[in-house]
């Protein structure tokens, strides 16, 4: 056996090869060039490196980013009045403040502060309730990326049994909401495992689907899975440093012993990160539309 490797790597080139003619029709027909801010407060190493990620993604596709980096003693007061400078700034269509934020800032105050039209990491309220809803909105990009790593990897959620680990605002709920959602892509039967739940295993193995973002590195091994089952790994945890420096990363899945088992996998690095970086993109030229009454 040996499982198929879902890879988050070419998926997301492919999706960025079709945001990159998107947008380079709407800078030619519509003289629309999309806009994105990235905000970073502190110097946490991910923090940083998925940020210049997101920077560097954008300046390919031909988005025009900003990247605001900020000492990790800035004032909530302060974030919150860059936070508004934005919202009213015509050349950005998105706003992301990367989390986490440093202890003595209110994320909730941060995120709410963002306009709701700008909100491209899908975490403002009110797209968190049109999501719920079911209706247009900014998805979390996390979340979107799962989606569209499993529907343009042919795997079939409808009537599926999605077990998905981990609540977290971020991924683990707006994930289970979006997989039992009334749509392609989702209706699936979801069962959302967390700390408390009691009998791990006896959801685990019953998965047709099983998506894993509890921040715990390698987690999941093989004995707790069937035969058969298709395994996404949110988890990106870094376990320790190379000599060079660099770090090494784990997923939330022990993925030599559950490849044997399971149908398909996403690796890591590899997998979901590049997803959640690509479905930034496609939310950042979804807003320069909406902006531009194109959408
Ligand atoms: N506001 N904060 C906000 N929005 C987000 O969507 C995020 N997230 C999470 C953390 N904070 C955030 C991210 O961007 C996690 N996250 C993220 C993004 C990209 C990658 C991982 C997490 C990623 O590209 N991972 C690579 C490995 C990169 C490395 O070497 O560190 C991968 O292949 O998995």
């Amino acid at each position: 056996m040996g499982a198929k490797i879902i890879s988050g790597t070419e998926t997301a080139k492919a999706i960025r090869e079709e945001l990159k003619t998107e947008v380079d029709e709407l800078r030619q027909k519509h003289n629309l060039v999309p806009g994105l801010v990235t905000i970073l407060v502190g110097e946490d190493p991910a923090s940083q490196s998925y940020v210049a990620a997101k920077n560097k993604t954008a300046h390919a596709l031909g988005i025009h980013s900003e990247q605001v980096t900020l000492p990790a003693d800035t004032s909530e007061a302060d974030l919150l009045a860059l936070v508004d400078k934005y919202n009213k700034d015509a050349k950005i269509h998105g706003i992301l403040v990367q989390l986490p934020l440093p202890k003595h800032i209110n994320e909730a105050k941060v995120l709410y502060a963002i306009d709701p039209n700008k909100d491209v990491d899908g975490f403002h309220p009110v797209n968190v309730g049109k999501m719920m809803l079911g209706e247009q909105c900014f998805l979390p990009c996390t979340p979107h990326g799962v989606l569209e790593l499993l529907q343009r990897s042919g795997v079939e959620t409808s009537g599926a049994e999605v077990v998905v680990i981990g609540r977290s605002n971020i991924v683990g709920k707006p994930v289970a909401n979006l997989m039992l959602q009334k749509r392609p892509g989702g209706n699936a039967t979801v069962t959302l495992c967390h700390t408390r739940t009691k009998d791990m295993d006896f959801h685990t193995k019953r998965a047709d689907i099983l998506v894993v973002a509890a921040g715990v590195a390698n987690m999941i091994k093989g004995d707790q899975v069937k035969e058969g089952v298709v395994v996404i790994d949110v988890g990106v945890n870094r376990i320790g440093m190379t000599e060079s420096g660099k770090a090494i990363l784990a997923g939330d899945v022990e993925f030599e012993s559950v490849k044997e088992k399971a149908a398909a996998i996403t690796p890591v690095p590899g997998g979901v990160g590049p997803m959640t970086i690509t479905m930034l993109m496609k939310n950042t030229v979804q807003s320069a539309r909406q902006h531009a009454g194109l959408a």
